[in-house]
């Protein structure tokens, strides 16, 4: 492409939002793209000129294909109303067995249940009462998640109003995941049953998201292993591309073509850059055909 800078060595600040010219085959290190797209009120300046806009409604290109970002989705007031709702044990009940909380909404899933955690905090294995120093293997269980609350209403306007997801689709799933001290989400593709686009609004922290890109799999069960949250999705064949995507606050994710399909996105476990008290609450909407 002819706007990308021709040398290696980035000199101005918008260089650092275009991809930099592959490493040779000889060289297969990750090179790792800091997409420093700022938290709107850390620094707006800096986003004029980083980042090139895409459409009317301020949604923004990243250097990971087909993956925008639209900042200031949601108002503070906005903010504040969905967390004191997911908040509200009246109202919505957190899934608290994985080691972030989590909750669902919409049609059924498919979770599988981790064995119980370590009696003993210094104990790699799992004390079950008759077999002492067996790991038990998670047990799928289907569960029927509540319809998308009426809370959720501006958020779907706001989809329709923009034109987020195809002419007439609407999402029916929504997970919501709330993450604190070191946190994260290990590197997956959204299932595949789900469709384009997958799209993830952020409440409170900003956070930099990571993005592999996934090399073509000639096997289907390769491709479909990427999508799994287990071992074998960091094992699945990666180019080697990396990029870091900073999600900033309020702002709303949109996964389209290579990014939704082709490039396992992931949260690091680490307290790096996260304050005392950080914690950060996303919602990811899918939709599929029915
Ligand atoms: O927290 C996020 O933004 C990503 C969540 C996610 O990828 C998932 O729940 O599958």
């Amino acid at each position: 492409m002819s706007d990308f800078p021709t040398s290696k060595k980035r000199k101005r600040i918008s260089d650092f939002f275009m991809p930099r010219p592959q490493p040779n085959s000889s060289n297969q290190e990750a090179k790792i793209e800091k997409d420093q797209i700022q938290d709107l009120d850390q620094d707006q300046s800096f986003l004029a000129t980083a980042v090139s806009k895409v459409s009317q409604h301020d949604e923004r290109a990243t250097s990971v294909p087909g993956l925008t970002i639209i900042p200031n989705f949601i108002s503070r007031e906005e903010e504040e109303g969905l967390l004191n709702f997911l908040d509200d044990a009246e109202r919505c009940t957190w899934r608290t067995d994985l080691s972030r909380k989590c909750m669902h909404f919409g049609g059924t899933y498919c979770l599988f249940t981790p064995p119980p955690r370590p009696t003993n905090p210094q104990s790699k294995t799992i004390a079950l009462t008759n077999t002492p120093s067996v790991s038990a293997p998670p047990k799928p269980t289907i569960h029927t998640a509540p319809p998308i609350p009426p809370e959720f209403s501006p958020l779907l306007s706001r989809f329709a109003a923009q034109s987020i997801f195809p002419p007439g689709k609407a999402p029916q799933y929504c997970i919501v995941n709330s993450y604190t001290d070191a946190q994260g989400i290990s590197a997956h593709v959204e299932n595949y049953a789900f469709g384009e686009p997958v799209v993830a609004v952020s409440l409170r922290g900003g956070v930099s998201m990571r993005f592999h890109e996934l090399a073509p799999a000639r096997e289907e069960s390769v491709r479909m292993d990427a999508s799994v949250r287990s071992g074998k999705a960091a094992k699945v064949p990666r180019t080697g591309k990396v990029r870091d995507v900073w999600i900033p606050a309020r702002s709303c994710v949109v996964m389209r073509r290579e990014s939704r399909w082709g490039w396992q996105h992931e949260i690091l476990r680490t307290s790096a850059g996260r304050g005392v008290g950080w914690r950060r609450v996303s919602l990811t909407f899918r939709w599929k055909d029915e």
